[in-house]
């Protein structure tokens, strides 16, 4: 490992980009994009290039880190990582005593691998509690997809599409490696491209339609679009017949939700849906791209990735080619999310059943995704409905990216005992009374099947990690020594193999080959008699659902703060903000300390329409302060001529670089954290209001 060159996957965003990294002496001097990857195909971009200021920066955190929160001082040491095991071995051995092994929570931000790993752990000691921003990230549409068709939307096959739906997805700067070729192959085969989006994105410039929805009004118009394909007889009557079932009762739901009254709730003009949803069903097979984000930080969410499900089911472009395929990765069981590690199928049920969030969302029992933040911090607030002891975090800068920052920031100041693994500090690191330096990606082994469709990638460790860093894998099974959890992996070696088992491969044979995948197949339904549901059916009217108090059908709610729902906000606040809409430099509240990428976006730039800002008097370049009834942060006005005079948008992630900066640019200081969505508990944080003042002269 001490030179040439190594192919490898980057695992700096979702991308997992294939890179060529080339190391002299132990250490990385170069890198650039694998053209032999079949999903990135030789892209890299902006984060993937800076690996070498990722991992030589001078503030890297370089040993483990103890901090005696109680004492005054609340100084900082450096300790030996055995210290350090000691130390949270001793307090989680004894909260389990205590309080019980539900008592520890592990956390972890977006999936940077970790997750099988943890939650095998956590499985063995005996805790449900695996927490994750899955209810504001891809979960609702894993969940409401699932329900619905028994598989999740999320692999659209967008190259040989005759038409793509970019719905609330701006791929162009949030999954280039994965999905840009893909994308651009299918528009030069001459595939239709329509974005539904309240900004003008790159790839809303490039589509024939563009619908520029009114923020949270998302399931209106998807019900638009079932009303017009089935008004307009476009509906695929053999599928419909044959694979799904309630279609008179979606039909009479969807028959108030005219073109004319979606025009009127969604300000997008009537004969603009009639034209996109006509464009859809005419052009088989056509597939969905739904936004992980953007369909999932909503009131409706569920229910919107259930009418998106349906739109799809009806035109018969579920799991075909050119559609939304079912994909399984080839590591089936012990895939990234694989049951075979989560708590919820491996703890016996009565400790299964006390997983954080259960009691309020029912549903999540059968479609395990990792508890919500926001079901776990009543835990540590007020012991609802037990106390919280003990909370790990790994690669989770939970300050800034959840919403509503100063809760976050009081819950995780409040918790008798935090450790956090971490590159760099954070105000989330700053909390912790240990924390513990994980090796960069380019520093350890691992495997990854999550979105990779019907393939599992190796990556290859490039370089030693610095001296003192530790691969996470090993820190787990390091702390499952010191804690007598026998049965855990022995070698990190052990644990790849483990999850590559359902391939026949070993570690080091993939590593051989780069990747293995197993063959697409399409109309799993039809060999196996049916759909994964209740009924074996795609369900438009889900019947079953009645019991648990859920509607059968997807329903529209007004965004709890909206002109319509909250008018008497209005006059203080009266423009809707959208939030958190991804820079290709940035990954959440990451980069923001690499100089190659913060001079590519160094603030927080407010999108406003010129006129509006000029009825404020403020101008473009200018530090203007943000406020909801939440709050107020500073953010610089960026005139942008597309998007609606009463929508703003907000960049999340940006702290960085100002004393208290957590507080002062960071957009969740104004968000809203409660859960809306009475099925996944997803938060609201694309559809809010607020207002823009001048900054005061001081
Ligand atoms: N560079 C970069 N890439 C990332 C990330 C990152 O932080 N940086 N984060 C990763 C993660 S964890 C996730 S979950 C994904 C998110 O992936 P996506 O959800 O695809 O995120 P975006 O690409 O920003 O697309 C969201 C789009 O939704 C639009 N939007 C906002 N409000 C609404 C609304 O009410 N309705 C509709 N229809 N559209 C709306 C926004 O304007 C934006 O263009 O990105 C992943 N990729
Ligand atoms: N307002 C608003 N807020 C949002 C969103 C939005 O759209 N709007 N999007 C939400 C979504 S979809 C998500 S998924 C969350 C994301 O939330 P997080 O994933 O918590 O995002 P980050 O803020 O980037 O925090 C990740 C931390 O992990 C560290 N890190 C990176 N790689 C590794 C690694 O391999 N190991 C370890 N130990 N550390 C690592 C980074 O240095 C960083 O400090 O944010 C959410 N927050
Ligand atoms: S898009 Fe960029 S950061 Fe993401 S995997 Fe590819 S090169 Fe890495
Ligand atoms: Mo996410």
């Amino acid at each position: 490992m001490g030179a040439g060159t190594i192919k490898t996957i980057c695992f700096e965003c979702h991308s997992r980009c294939g890179v060529l990294v080339n190391v002299m002496d132990g250490k990385i001097t170069g890198i650039a994009g694998d053209k032999n990857h079949p999903f990135s195909r030789g892209f890299i971009c902006p984060k993937g290039r800076a690996v070498m200021e990722i991992v030589y920066h001078p503030d890297r955190i370089r040993q483990p880190l103890s901090r005696n929160k109680r004492s005054k001082s609340a100084r900082i040491e450096s300790i030996s990582w055995d210290q350090a095991l000691e130390r949270i071995s001793e307090k989680l051995l004894d909260c389990r005593e205590r309080w019980g092994p539900e008592s520890v929570v592990f956390g972890s931000g977006t999936t940077r691998g970790m997750a099988p790993y943890l939650n095998h752990f956590l499985s063995l000691f005996g805790s449900p509690n695996f927490m994750a921003p899955s209810n504001m990230s891809g979960g609702p549409i894993v969940v409401g997809s699932g329900a619905t068709c028994g598989f999740t939307l999320v692999d659209p096959d967008y190259a040989q599409s005759r038409c793509m739906l970019l719905w609330a997805h701006n791929p162009a700067e949030s999954w280039a490696g994965l999905y840009l070729h893909d994308i651009n192959t299918g528009l030069k085969k001459g595939s239709k491209l329509i974005v539904v989006d309240p900004r003008r994105t790159r790839f809303a410039e490039k589509a024939g339609h563009f619908l520029q929805i009114r923020p949270g009004t998302d399931v209106a118009l998807a019900l638009g679009f079932i009303h017009v394909i089935i008004e307009k007889n476009l509906y695929n009557k053999d599928f419909v017949e044959r694979w799904t079932s309630g279609f008179d009762q979606l039909k009479a739901h969807a028959a108030v939700f005219t073109p004319e009254r979606c025009a009127e709730i969604t300000w997008i003009p009537a004969e603009k849906i009639i034209a996109a949803a006509v464009c859809f069903a005419e052009n088989a097979p056509a597939c969905i791209g739904p936004g992980m984000g953007g369909v999932c930080q909503a009131n409706d969410a569920f229910d919107l990735a259930r009418a998106l499900t349906i739109i799809s089911a009806i035109t018969g472009n579920l799991d075909v080619a050119g559609g939304n395929l079912n994909c399984n990765p080839p590591t089936k069981r012990r895939s990234c999310y694989g049951t075979d590690y989560s708590p919820a199928k491996n703890l016996p049920p009565v400790v299964a059943k006390k997983k954080l969030g259960l009691d309020t969302y029912p549903l999540l029992e059968f479609i395990p995704i990792p508890c919500a933040p926001q079901s776990v911090w009543p835990a540590i607030e007020e012991g609802k409905p037990y106390p919280v002891r003990a909370l790990g975090l790994f690669a989770n800068n939970s300050v800034c990216a959840y919403p509503n920052s100063r809760r976050v920031h009081k819950v995780l100041s409040a918790v008798d005992f935090l450790f956090a693994v971490d590159y760099f500090h954070t105000p989330t690191t700053d909390l912790a009374d240990i924390i513990l330096p994980p090796a960069h990606w380019s520093e350890r082994d691992d495997v990854e099947d999550l979105l990779m469709k019907n393939h599992v990638f190796c990556q290859i460790k490039c370089v030693e990690p610095m001296p003192d860093c530790r691969d996470e894998k090993q820190i787990m099974i390091d702390l499952a020594r010191k804690m007598g959890i026998d049965s855990y992996f022995k070698t990190v070696v052990e644990a790849l193999n483990h999850r590559l088992e359902p391939t026949g491969l070993t570690f080091q044979k993939l590593a051989d080959m780069g990747f293995y995948a197993t063959p697409l197949t399409y109309k799993t339904h039809e060999k196996k008699g049916g759909f994964k549901t209740p009924s074996g059916k795609v369900e438009l009217y889900a019947d079953y659902l009645r019991s648990m108090g859920i509607s059968p059908l997807p329903v529209f709610r007004e965004p709890s703060e909206s002109p319509v729902s909250s008018p008497e906000l209005l006059t203080d606040y009266p423009l809707i903000l959208t939030t958190g809409g991804r820079n290709i430099v940035f990954y959440h509240s990451s980069h923001r300390n690499i100089p190659c990428l913060k001079k590519q976006a160094p603030d927080p730039l407010l999108q406003i329409h010129p006129d509006t800002a000029e009825a404020l008097g403020v101008g473009a370049g200018e530090w203007v302060e943000l406020v909801s009834p939440r709050g107020r942060v500073n953010i610089k006005v960026l005139h942008d001529p597309n998007i609606h005079r009463q929508v703003v948008h907000a960049p999340h992630g940006y702290w960085y670089g100002e004393k208290d900066g957590w507080e002062k640019l960071n957009i969740n200081i104004i968000t809203a954290d409660k859960p809306l969505c009475p099925v996944t508990a997803s938060v609201p944080i694309k559809a809010l209001l607020c207002r823009v003042e001048k900054k005061q002269e001081v």
